[in-house]
């Protein structure tokens, strides 16, 4: 009903619609329409009201919600179930909460701000209040649990292919599933997956990307490793349309990956936006810390990495932090 009420005021384009058409047209109370429309502004949106006249939208506000998004969707299932939030402590943790029951494939919760984004090992991850877009997809993939991890190489080339493509920003994946630009972090991707046997109850793929976000919202302790969309291109970007590229792109390689049980066919696209290949690394798990030049990503999305005695070792994304030797990468 809420979403009526707002299609009615956007159809009136900048004029005020009295209380009593709304509720009218929609066989509502006028009390109802106030209702929504209080709850229309906690969201947002900047609704002038006046007795005489009625309820008047004042611009199209910068914000998340499934009627602002619907617009710039070119998806089949992914993001076609929104659920919004003005604020929420982790779209993580809510969308796990929720895939405990049945839920439409490709839901995405979204908010305008995180209070408790969480990052990967129980790590922090700043959400800034409509600076960022910060949303967890919900899926239920028909794969072996095995080949769930995998899907972190279709959510990093997804949201990398979709800055590239909507913000002319080169941005490249630091394996497994961080995007950079400029050798700081512009976006991260958490996975996680609840499987019994054989089966996968759901996956869940949070993706935070800092879109408008300025240094002074990283705070002291990470502004030397973060940066956003805005800061590196001097121009801010629509977070609704690169939102939406993001499910797009997500889509596509999901689509493939499920079709095909690989990431096979677009594992060379992945390694040609690597910002790891070729480089010298340090790979920091709970129990060693390893140096060695990361030769190539498996078709198990695994690094590959040469050690200084020659050897090949394959690692895992799940526990390891990796560093440049010179930077953060
Ligand atoms: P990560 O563990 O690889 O990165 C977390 C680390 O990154 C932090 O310890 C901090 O050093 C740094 N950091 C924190 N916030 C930011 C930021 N905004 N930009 C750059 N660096 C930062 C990465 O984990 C996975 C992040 C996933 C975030 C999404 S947002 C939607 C969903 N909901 C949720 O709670 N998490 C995911």
């Amino acid at each position: 009903m809420r979403n009526k009420i707002l299609e009615e005021l956007k159809a009136n384009s900048g004029q005020a619609v009295s209380g009593e058409e709304i509720s009218r047209r929609l066989g509502i109370s006028r009390t109802a329409v106030w209702k929504h429309i209080s709850k229309l502004r906690s969201e947002g949106y900047r609704i002038e009201s006046n007795t005489n006249s009625g309820y008047k939208l004042l611009g199209n506000p910068d914000i998340l919600s499934s009627i602002e998004l619907e617009p710039f969707l070119r998806t089949e299932f992914v993001g076609r179930n929104i659920v919004y939030f003005d604020s929420i402590d982790s779209t993580t943790t809510y969308a796990k909460k929720r895939a405990e029951d049945n839920f439409q494939e490709g839901t995405v919760v979204i908010a305008d701000e995180q209070t408790g984004g969480r990052g990967r090992l129980g790590r922090h991850w700043v959400s800034t209040k409509g600076k960022g877009i910060w949303m967890t997809i919900m899926l239920k993939p028909d794969i072996l649990p095995y080949d769930g991890p995998k899907l972190a190489i279709a959510a990093a080339l997804a949201a990398a292919n979709a800055i590239r493509n909507c913000c002319q920003l080169n941005a490249e994946i630091k394996w497994p599933n961080d995007i950079v630009a400029g050798g700081k972090k512009l976006c991260g991707i958490l996975i996680e997956m609840s499987a019994e046997a054989d089966v996968i109850k759901y996956i869940v793929i949070g993706i935070g990307i800092n879109a408008n976000m300025d240094n002074d919202d990283f705070g002291q302790e990470i502004s030397s490793t973060a940066t956003s969309v805005s800061i590196e291109t001097g121009k801010p970007v629509s977070r609704k349309a690169l939102a939406a590229s993001v499910m797009f792109e997500f889509e596509q390689l999901y689509k493939v990956f499920i079709r095909n049980g690989s990431i096979k066919d677009f594992l060379e696209d992945y390694k040609s936006k690597s910002t790891v290949l070729g480089k010298e690394v340090r790979l920091i798990s709970k129990k060693e810390e390893i140096t060695g030049i990361a030769m190539d990503i498996s078709e198990e999305g695994h690094l590959v990495v040469r050690l200084a005695d020659g050897s090949l070792r394959e690692i895992m994304s799940g526990e390891v932090s990796v560093r440049g030797m010179y930077g953060y990468i």
